[in-house]
């Protein structure tokens, strides 16, 4: 094994994975995990992996595709993900990387830092700089909008399964439906666990100034994405009627559209998603920005590498946990009383099952 191996190609491979618990959420359903397994193949022996979230299956084949037809441009490139980032950005300056493209970019990103981190024998967090610690974590696998009747007793479910911290996601036809889904869950699980909301960008923004003070009396620790993600004066306005904290940023592209949220100076915590942000490249560039605006950045979806990342990152917060890659990973990630470790294996932690990935591999 050289600790410099060069590339040969890229594999992606569509995946359909069973979910435990479909999710709904007021700005759309998901009921099977559309997953792009990546494999980044060396000549040196290691090949580095990592796997991109599609939301819905039809971007899935057209996604591994963008995946395997970035082969040509980094085949026989040294596994340096910085020099990678840079080539890859003059690659498509002229299409613009949000999208499908950004998915793949950041696909070759994550799996080039864990070629790179095994090339060298150590965990990504290690090649980081960082050291590992305990990190809190909530469950935020189910508690679609299911009513108020099923929320009390899955959140009860979801902290039994380890867990002190979970996530629900409103926005039903009226703020009254809202309450009643916290209120039952809160009745059912006690004053204790703490307790995250969702809207998924579905409010409008008179809606949202009504319905998000209403949430203040239930001692939240933050409310997601009231509005469009984009929207910063309309949730700087939200943030100015409520004391419950703002949480945006799982939609962010890129350590630009970090920098432009930041910048917009709204009173709001975030938590970028290690994909759309740009792998571990431009979660790194991110977290330096959060960290000099003084603002506490969570991870959004693939807890295996956001693990790694919050120990890398100077004002880490929370980790959402999901399952969802869980069935075609070979050891899937764990949580202990509600506090989640980055593997200690060489890389960032994504082996798959293979007789796994044959059962889900999508026919598209
Ligand atoms: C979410 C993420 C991925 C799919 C559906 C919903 C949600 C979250 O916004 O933050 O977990
Ligand atoms: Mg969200």
């Amino acid at each position: 094994m050289t600790d410099n191996p060069t590339i040969r190609r890229l594999r992606a491979r569509p995946a359909l994975v069973p979910m435990a618990m479909p999710l709904v959420t007021a700005g759309g359903a998901v009921e099977r995990a559309p997953l792009v397994l990546i494999d980044l193949e060396t000549d040196a022996g290691v090949t580095g992996q990592a796997y991109v979230f599609t939301y819905t299956p039809a971007a899935l084949a057209a996604t591994a595709r963008q995946v395997e037809d970035l082969t040509p441009l980094v085949a026989g490139e040294a596994v340096a993900p910085l020099a990678l980032a840079r080539k890859m950005s003059a690659a498509f300056r002229l299409l613009g990387r949000p999208g499908l493209v950004g998915l793949a970019l950041a696909g070759l990103d994550i799996a080039a830092w864990d070629a790179l981190a095994k090339a060298q024998g150590l965990p990504l967090y290690r090649l980081l700089g960082a050291q590992a610690r305990d990190l809190p974590a909530y469950n935020s696998k189910g508690l679609g909008m299911i009513g108020a009747a099923k929320a009390g007793p899955e959140a009860a479910a979801l902290l039994a399964e380890g867990f002190a911290a979970v996530k629900l996601r409103l926005g039903y036809p009226s703020a009254a439906e809202d309450l009643g889904v916290i209120d039952a869950v809160r009745s059912e699980i006690g004053a204790e666990p703490r307790l995250f909301v969702d809207y998924n960008q579905t409010l409008t923004l008179a809606e949202a100034k009504r319905r998000v003070p209403y949430l203040q009396d239930f001692d939240l620790e933050w409310v997601e994405e009231p509005l469009p993600w984009d929207d910063y004066a309309g949730h700087a306005a939200v943030a100015a009627e409520t004391s419950v904290p703002i949480q945006l940023g799982e939609n962010c592209w890129g350590a630009a559209d970090m920098a432009k949220a930041l910048e917009a100076g709204l009173d709001a915590v975030f938590m970028p998603d290690a994909v759309k942000i740009g792998g571990v490249t431009g979660w790194l560039q991110s977290a330096g920005l959060a960290a000099a605006h003084g603002v506490q950045l969570s991870s959004h979806l693939f807890p295996e590498v956001s693990s790694h990342l919050l120990c890398a990152t100077p004002t880490a917060h929370w980790l959402e946990y999901v399952d969802w890659a869980a069935p075609i990973l070979a050891e899937p990630f764990a949580v202990r009383d509600g506090r989640a470790r980055p593997s200690e294996a060489p890389g960032a932690g994504i082996a798959w099952d293979e007789a796994a990935v044959a059962r889900y591999a999508a026919d598209v």
